[in-house]
């Protein structure tokens, strides 16, 4: 894969119901008054066959499918969201902000369903070279918050349906991320209010250099 890349690479993660579509239109205004020209997307999804795929993965179709499926399925659909949206915007200079990428891999298949990181660090190899996002922004927060939060919308998917200790491993891989890599992969407080959180972005998108003061 061609990694030249010129564009900033934004993803936000954190565990269901933190607040990830909530803050999703505040970051792009906020990078759109700054001059910036924002694609917005989502994984799995973002491409015709993504959002397929995300079909598969979310349903009950298939509600015992295997771990090493999910993670297959979910690396499957980011090759073609690299290939046909995320590497050609980035290479045009626009700015990508993404709802969800391979952190939440790492979150919900390696701390959630517990497989080996090296599956998923190979896959990442292969699928992505060198390309990292240039800032992950994880919206932390306590498991019963999250739920609560959004259980008060739909039906749970295949994936929300699982049991707390699994969302607990989620959360957890997400602040061992942050942690291990504090160059790219920062933590905002979401258990607090709308604004409190929105002014923890602004701030971070300061520090990380993607906002002016
Ligand atoms: N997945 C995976 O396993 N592996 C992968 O590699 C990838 C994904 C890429 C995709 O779901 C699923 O795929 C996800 C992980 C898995 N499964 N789970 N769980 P998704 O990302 O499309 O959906 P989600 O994680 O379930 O997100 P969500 O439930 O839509 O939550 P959210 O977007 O973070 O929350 P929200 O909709 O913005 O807010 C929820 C409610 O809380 C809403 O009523 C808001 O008004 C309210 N809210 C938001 N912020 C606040 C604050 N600060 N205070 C009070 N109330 C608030």
């Amino acid at each position: 894969m061609n990694n030249e890349k010129h564009g900033k690479f934004i993803t936000l993660e954190g565990i269901e119901g933190v607040g990830k579509t909530s803050n999703l239109n505040f970051i792009q205004g906020l990078l759109e008054a700054s001059g910036r020209d924002c694609v917005v997307t989502r994984e799995p999804g973002g491409t015709s066959l993504g959002e397929a795929l995300r079909g598969l993965l979310l349903s009950h179709s298939d509600d015992n499918m295997s771990a090493d499926a999910e993670l297959l399925m979910m690396f499957a659909a980011r090759a073609e969201h690299l290939a046909k949206v995320i590497c050609p915007a980035l290479a045009e200079n626009r700015t990508v902000l993404c709802d969800r990428f391979t952190e939440a891999t790492y979150a919900y298949q390696g701390g959630g369903r517990l497989l080996d990181v090296k599956k998923i660090s190979d896959l990442e190899t292969w699928v992505q070279g060198d390309l990292r996002p240039d800032l992950t922004i994880i919206l932390d927060a306590p498991v019963e918050i999250g739920r609560a939060r959004a259980g008060k919308r739909s039906a749970p998917d295949r994936i929300e349906k699982e049991k707390d200790d699994f969302f607990q491993r989620v959360r957890e891989a997400y602040i061992e991320l942050a942690n291990n890599h504090p160059d790219r992969i920062c933590l905002i407080d979401a258990s607090k209010t709308l604004p409190e959180v929105q002014q923890q972005i602004r701030e971070k998108l300061v520090d990380y250099g993607v906002l002016g003061l």
